[in-house]
């Protein structure tokens, strides 16, 4: 096959990689690809659609700046129409021709000055720039239980879901208390014969009216008023900021918070199941869980909460720690991601020979979110110390596309053949992100999450979006080499 030369490749399709689609396109540069390992655009959206799939996240907020949708059907949207908005947003803003589908990136390998890309179908490629939008909720997790394998039903990960999966009238077990294990349990709890929740960990539960549509008429006024549409997107995100307030601050915002996700406990009647559903340690330490149906899903008669251990798995049953075997049709794996591979397990190779695993052999660590050092002419879109936990990532990656852009700009106009950020800019960022992390209640709350690296350190941005906007406003020379 011969290798295409290309001057950018951007690897995924999902949120990030549509966002930074769209800033080269707006630039004027459109020698590109976005190179997708699915076969479809929308990276989270595409891979999941287990039912129940809702977005906590109101909808007018879960959106591009630059593609407002004024008529959202809900208030927060399921999982198909966010999707649906996904590809739409990429078909008008003329990325489906850049985009190859079924396109995994296996390795990339930097050399004089450039990428040599190739995919698990053996394309190569050329490129002076390659940005990874790999995400962060990529690989599924799937739990070392002993002889799970053994299953004779189906077993599906959440986000690997079977659409033809017959689930009403079945004895489901559903592994996983996090955001997807209570959307899960909510939604299949009414037509299955029995759920039983798994729960290692419980979770705090904020009270949301995930299931309230908008009117029709709301959507027809924002559609015929951009202006108001404009500044109802720019309301939410101004009004957004008390979530990174209330997890990076200790302060009386912080106390009523939390105090509503306590009170909601009181909705549970049953004394030992609003035992067993009480967390440890404080609200908001982990990601947040949001869902206006659990509680009243978990109380019905078809449903079972166990927080006994599980010890094994036969080929129709789940036998917890006190020996007791519950028979079953089907294992819902509701388990989560390996958060921090990034992009990995692709062969990334830098400068000098400097593999990714070696660079993040203490964890993924960068600069600002979005450049590695010995990465050159290397840019990440929700990379390391991303805002998972606190600000909306839309805003995160347009303003780093938009950051990227600039030093393409400079790269174009022929100030430099290559740039990485140094060493020094990277370790002065990481410190201070390890001193601001301190009082966040993602440190301070007493839990285990996803935000953690393997090492106990939190992978998390500690700051508010205002400076984040500082920090990616403009690229500061003073943080890398350039070879000119
Ligand atoms: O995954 P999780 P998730 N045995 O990692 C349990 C986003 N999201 O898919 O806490 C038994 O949160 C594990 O237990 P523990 C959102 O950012 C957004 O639910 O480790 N249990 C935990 O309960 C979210 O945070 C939306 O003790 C095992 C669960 O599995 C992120 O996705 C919707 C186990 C994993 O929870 C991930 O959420 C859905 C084992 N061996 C998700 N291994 C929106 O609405 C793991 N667990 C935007």
């Amino acid at each position: 096959m011969t290798t295409k030369h290309v001057h950018a490749i951007v690897i995924g399709a999902g949120m990030a990689g549509i966002a930074m689609g769209v800033s080269l396109r707006k630039a004027g540069i459109n020698d590109f690809v976005i190179l997708e390992k699915g076969d479809d655009v929308g990276g989270v959206w595409h891979w999941n659609h287990y039912p129940g799939l809702t977005c906590d996240v109101p909808s007018h907020l879960y959106q591009y700046s630059f593609a407002p949708k004024p008529d959202w059907s809900r208030l927060f949207a399921t999982g198909p129409e966010i999707q649906r908005y996904h590809r739409a947003v990429a078909e008008d803003f003329g990325l489906m021709p850049h985009v190859e589908t079924n396109a995994e990136v296996v390795s990339a390998v930097y050399s004089d000055g450039g990428w040599d890309v190739e995919t698990a179908t053996s394309q190569k490629y050329r490129t002076d720039f390659l940005i990874s939008a790999t995400g962060v909720l990529h690989h599924p997790a799937i739990p070392d239980i002993d002889g799970l394998e053994s299953f004779d039903g189906p077993v599906v990960h959440t986000a690997r879901w079977d659409d033809d999966l017959v689930t009403d009238g079945k004895r489901i077990a559903v592994i996983g208390t996090g955001s997807t294990g209570v959307q899960v349990v909510s939604a299949l709890q009414s037509g299955a014969a029995q759920v039983t929740h798994f729960t290692r960990t419980p979770q705090w539960i904020l009270w949301g009216p995930m299931d309230v549509q908008q009117p029709k008429i709301v959507g027809s006024v924002l559609g015929r008023v951009p202006f108001a549409n404009k500044l109802l997107y720019r309301g939410l995100l101004e009004g957004s900021g008390i979530l990174a307030d209330i997890t990076t601050r200790k302060t009386w915002r912080r106390t009523v918070a939390q105090n509503a996700a306590r009170v909601q406990l009181l909705r549970v009647r049953n004394r030992q199941l609003r035992r067993k559903l009480t967390p440890d340690y404080e609200p908001f330490c982990k990601r947040q869980v949001v869902s206006g149906a659990y509680y009243t899903a978990v109380q019905q008669r078809n449903v079972e909460l166990v927080d006994t251990g599980i010890e094994r798995v036969t080929e129709n049953s789940i036998v917890t720690a006190d020996g007791r075997d519950r028979k079953f049709d089907i294992i819902v794996l509701a388990t989560g991601f390996q958060a921090h591979n990034y992009m990995r397990p692709m062969n990334l190779v830098g400068r000098d020979g400097l593999t990714i695993d070696d660079a993040w052999a203490k964890g993924p660590r960068g600069y600002r979110m979005t450049a590695i050092p010995g990465f050159p002419n290397f840019f990440t879109l929700l990379g390391p110390n991303s805002p998972t936990g606190s600000v909306s990532l839309q805003f995160t990656a347009e303003l780093t596309s938009r950051y990227i852009i600039q030093i393409m700009k400079r790269f174009r106009r022929g100030e430099f053949t290559a740039i990485e950020p140094t060493q020094e800019a990277a370790d002065e960022f990481n410190d201070e992100v390890r001193e601001a992390i301190g009082p966040t209640i993602w440190n301070t709350g007493g839990c285990n999450s996803w935000y953690q690296n393997e090492d106990g350190t939190i992978d998390l941005w500690p700051w508010d979006r205002k400076t984040m906007a500082k920090m990616l406003s403009t690229p500061d020379d003073r943080h890398y080499h350039f070879t000119r």
